[in-house]
């Protein structure tokens, strides 16, 4: 007896799983292979025996950028992209991205941990209390919690399907502190696992809607298509490209959505954009909504008299929400579905398809070429100090020879340069500040970006919008990924020359003047680039490509260079105080 007992004893354990490795194996079986998060209490044996079985887990200096790197995940791979944090506080900073993922129509899944629930729920003071399902709801696409080991494999299913069927997005995933531990049998365990078949089922469009769209679309006198970052997550590339060009329609590009076609497209009309949105009597919207980034349809950036006024346009709107449509204006034509689903289906409808007008593409045609020869004109400028246009002449060309590059950008002026300056080549290749305008993807993005696509990484990043996620330069050497960053540096958010009235501390948009970034990358064993001419900053940014090392060029431009608030001065409300 004495020498069997610890036998049956062990074989009694290891016929035991816990609550840590059914979340390990739920996630393995739906093939999620990589966890962006930061540990603590009560994740942190979670984040330890994930590595050990497997599983890639980066960690973070701060939560939010962990979640930056999550949603983009799930935009580049259409899998949900996995955030862990701790409960409450690393739960909170985990929420900006949850919230921006849900708004971006980004999958991914915040998995946070959280206190004891009889605690929480009488407020009794627990270590880092806080009801954090009913925090995430309202930000998220859906929210769950698991209380029992035996409902992770259903709690991890449901928020799969939840993140990346039908309008992708942001999902919550509660798991308290005592779930981790919690034992069952082994088999029971197993069984319990859900292994999501077709996860985001294919949406076909009705024919009636896609036969609707089509005639008015063939009907138009000057069409035009605007492909959005719904169209580049579908990954319906061939087909979007063969649509394009098999109606000869002119087509804009959202920012997210440049280079599914080569910015270099003669179909392309990103540089007769204001131009072709108030003349266009048909518009197709392709995975893109119109929000304020295409000033909601209406205004007069499409021709309407008021701010507020219709331009006349007839739209047709291909999405997968059928609730997206008449959003803003009338949507004439809407076609619900997957944009690979409804693409397809278009292009075997178009028989015969009638080529535009002459005059509508010979007058885009003219445009575009005045404003590009314009635009040469102020890139071939060497000023000292650099500005934007003769540092982003450089950007544009180092792009240019690696267009299998990732580029990722934020900032005001940084950005709206740097997205009218800086041509794309491939689908999927630019990730930016997205459907808010927001500051601070830009670390996490990079480390995303490199991780999943294996590509060296490009970030041209405005010096403010830097700050927002800058201390993870320290991961990305960590990890040794092929990260370039370029700071566009004029001391300050928008630019570096506001006075405060009063003396005494600087202005709130002025920074600390010829800032040193570059000795930030330097401190984790990076290279650090001081570059102060568009030769110093070629050299740097070949030489970043060329050794895939961790590197930051601080490149020093005008601080007069930059307008307020960019290009979008027009929504400030104080901007227009100002003599
Ligand atoms: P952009 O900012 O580039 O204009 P938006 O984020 O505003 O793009 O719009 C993206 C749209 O694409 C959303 O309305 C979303 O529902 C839609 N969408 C996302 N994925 C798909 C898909 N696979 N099929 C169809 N529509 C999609
Ligand atoms: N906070 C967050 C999270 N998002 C924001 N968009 C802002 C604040 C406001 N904001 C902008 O919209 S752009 C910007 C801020 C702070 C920074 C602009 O300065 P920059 O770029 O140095 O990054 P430029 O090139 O100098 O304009």
């Amino acid at each position: 007896m004495g020498t069997v007992e610890p036998q049956v004893a062990a074989d009694a354990q290891a016929a035991v799983t816990d609550g840590f490795q059914l979340v390990i194996d739920a996630l393995k079986l739906n093939g999620i292979d990589t966890i962006y998060g930061l540990p603590g209490i009560p994740i942190t044996d979670l984040t330890r025996r994930a590595q050990a079985e497997g599983l890639r887990v980066l960690s973070f200096r701060h939560e939010q950028s962990a979640g930056y790197a999550a949603s983009i995940a799930g935009f580049l791979t259409q899998k949900p992209g996995i955030c862990l944090t701790v409960s409450a506080p690393g739960f909170l900073n985990g929420l900006n991205a949850l919230a921006h993922a849900t708004t971006n129509c980004f999958p991914m899944i915040l998995v946070s941990g959280s206190s004891e629930r009889e605690i929480v729920d009488l407020q009794q003071g627990d270590y880092e209390e806080m009801d954090q399902l009913a925090i995430a709801r309202p930000l998220a696409k859906a929210a769950f919690r698991v209380l029992h080991a035996a409902d992770i494999g259903v709690g991890v299913a449901r928020a799969i399907r939840a993140a990346v069927s039908g309008r992708p997005g942001g999902v919550y995933l509660d798991l308290p502190a005592k779930l981790f531990a919690q034992t069952i049998d082994v088999a029971a365990g197993r069984s319990s696992l859900i292994k999501v078949v077709d996860p985001a089922p294919r949406q076909i469009p009705a024919p009636e809607a896609l036969e609707r769209a089509l005639d008015l679309l063939r009907g138009a006198k000057k069409p035009l298509i605007i492909l959005g970052k719904g169209a580049a997550y579908a990954q319906a590339d061939a087909d979007i490209r063969a649509l394009v060009e098999k109606t000869g329609i002119p087509y804009l590009p959202m920012s997210m959505a440049k280079g599914l076609l080569p910015d270099t497209h003669e179909q392309s009309a990103s540089a007769a954009r204001s131009y072709v949105l108030p003349e266009a009597d048909v518009v197709m919207l392709v995975g893109a909504r119109l929000n304020w980034l295409l000033s909601h349809g209406k205004g007069k950036t499409w021709g309407g008299k008021g701010h507020k006024d219709w331009g006349g346009q007839k739209f047709i709107q291909v999405d997968i929400s059928p609730t997206e449509a008449d959003s803003n204006v009338r949507v004439d034509a809407p076609v619900v579905g997957d944009i690979g689903s409804c693409v397809s289906a278009m292009l075997a409808g178009l028989g015969n398809w009638p080529k535009p007008p002459a005059d509508w593409l010979n007058a885009i045609h003219e445009k575009k070429s005045s404003n590009v020869d314009k635009m040469a004109e102020t890139l071939a400028k060497n000023p000292s100090p650099m500005n934007f246009h003769s540092a982003l002449a450089v950007v544009r060309d180092i792009v240019k020879a690696n267009p299998e590059a990732m580029f990722v950008n934020e900032g005001a002026n940084a950005l709206d340069f740097t997205r009218s300056i800086v041509d794309m080549y491939k689908p999927r290749k630019r990730i930016d500040v997205g459907t808010w305008g927001i500051m601070g993807v830009g670390m996490g993005y990079c480390v995303a970006a490199a991780v999943v696509t294996r590509q060296p990484v490009i970030a041209v990043e405005g010096d403010s919008a830097f700050g927002f996620s800058g201390m993870e330069v320290e991961t990305i050497c960590r990890y040794n990924l092929p990260v370039c960053v370029v700071i566009l540096n004029n001391n300050g958010v928008y630019k570096g020359t506001d006075i405060n009235p009063r003396g005494g501390d600087v202005a709130p948009t002025v920074f600390v003047k010829d800032a040193r970034y570059e000795k930030l990358m330097e401190a984790f064993g990076g290279v650090g680039v001081y570059a102060r001419t568009p030769a110093e900053l070629r050299q740097g940014m070949e030489q970043a490509l060329r050794s895939r090392k961790p590197t930051l060029i601080n490149a020093v431009i005008d601080e007069t260079a930059g307008t307020e608030s960019g290009r979008i001065t027009s929504l400030n409300p104080t901007a227009g105080k100002k003599k």
